[in-house]
């Protein structure tokens, strides 16, 4: 089985912007980490961290790698967005 880890990662958020704040290796030539993105690549070892708003709308939202290969075996998950009132409660 191959493995991924030591691969580079073009994670996409579907239907939503984000903007990279923080990248825990090196800017590589031809890196551009400004702007609005809607995917974002990622070296082996690498994090990142980023801005995402969901003002619009709560629910069910995925993420995924790009390469179709790390797609197809698991790189693709859901995560759940839920509305909060101002204390930080769940509404
Ligand atoms: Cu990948």
């Amino acid at each position: 089985m191959m493995n991924m880890m030591n691969m580079p990662h073009p994670i996409h958020l579907h239907g939503k912007q984000f903007r990279v704040i923080e990248r825990s290796g090196v800017m590589h030539e031809g890196y551009v980490d400004e702007g609005w993105k809607d995917t974002v690549l990622i070296m082996p070892g690498e994090r990142i961290r980023f801005l995402v708003e969901f003002d619009d709308y709560p629910g069910l939202f995925l993420y995924h790698c790009h390469n179709l290969e790390h797609e197809d075996m698991g790189m693709m998950r859901n995560y759940f967005v839920r509305d909060t009132d101002s204390t930080g409660q769940r509404i």
